[in-house]
């Protein structure tokens, strides 16, 4: 596909991953120097969705929008759609406290990834589930990685490498859904 799909974010660690699985799709995808426009809501859906027609605004170039939290389960999903908020504030650090003597380390990221092109909009959704560790291990990736092991895995995903982490990640399911539905689109128009 010779066009370029702008990807709206202002972390590089999303940018490395969602480039590689755009290659995967023979999709080109560039860094947009549009700030990712932050809307606050309840919903990962709603946010992306509202984030993506903002940033549409500024470009007229099929947009990509990604946004992503981390809901722990015994704290009733918290932090979820404030995960940005609670990773600059408290931290890893903060979460750990906040499940010290918790057993239930069950854990959930969630992704929704939306892409404007010329003809309408594709939203899709990924999930990966596993726990909170008890201690932070590893030194890639970004954010809440340290700490959390997707289920069928030891490692955290802060000690894969990109691929690796795409195997299982939230992100990475979202954007492969929404990169198969624009290669199909894009197949039969
Ligand atoms: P954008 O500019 O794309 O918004 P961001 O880093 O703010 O980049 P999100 O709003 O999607 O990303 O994610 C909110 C927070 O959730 C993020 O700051 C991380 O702390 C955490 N998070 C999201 N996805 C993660 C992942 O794959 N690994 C670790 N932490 C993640």
């Amino acid at each position: 596909m010779d066009e370029k799909i702008c990807f709206a974010t202002s972390n590089f660690h999303k940018f490395e991953e969602v480039s590689e699985i755009a290659r995967s799709y023979g999709i080109m995808l560039e860094h947009c120097n549009i700030p990712k426009i932050e809307v606050q809501a309840e919903s990962l859906r709603e946010i992306v969705l509202k984030s993506a027609i903002l940033t549409r605004l500024y470009t007229n170039k099929p947009v990509l929008v990604e946004d992503a939290g981390l809901f722990i389960k015994a704290l009733n999903g918290f932090p979820g759609p404030y995960s940005n908020y609670v990773y600059r504030t408290i931290g890893i650090n903060g979460v750990l406290k906040l499940l010290e003597n918790i057993d239930n380390r069950e854990a959930c990221f969630k992704s929704a990834a939306a892409l404007i092109h010329e003809n309408g909009v594709i939203i899709d959704e990924g999930e990966v589930c596993g726990y909170i560790v008890r201690s932070p291990r590893g030194t890639m990736g970004f954010g809440f990685d340290p700490i959390f092991t997707p289920y069928g895995e030891t490692k955290t995903f802060a000690e894969m490498t990109t691929s690796e982490k795409n195997k299982y990640s939230h992100r990475a399911k979202a954007i492969s859904r929404v990169f198969e539905k624009y290669v199909e689109l894009k197949r039969t128009i």
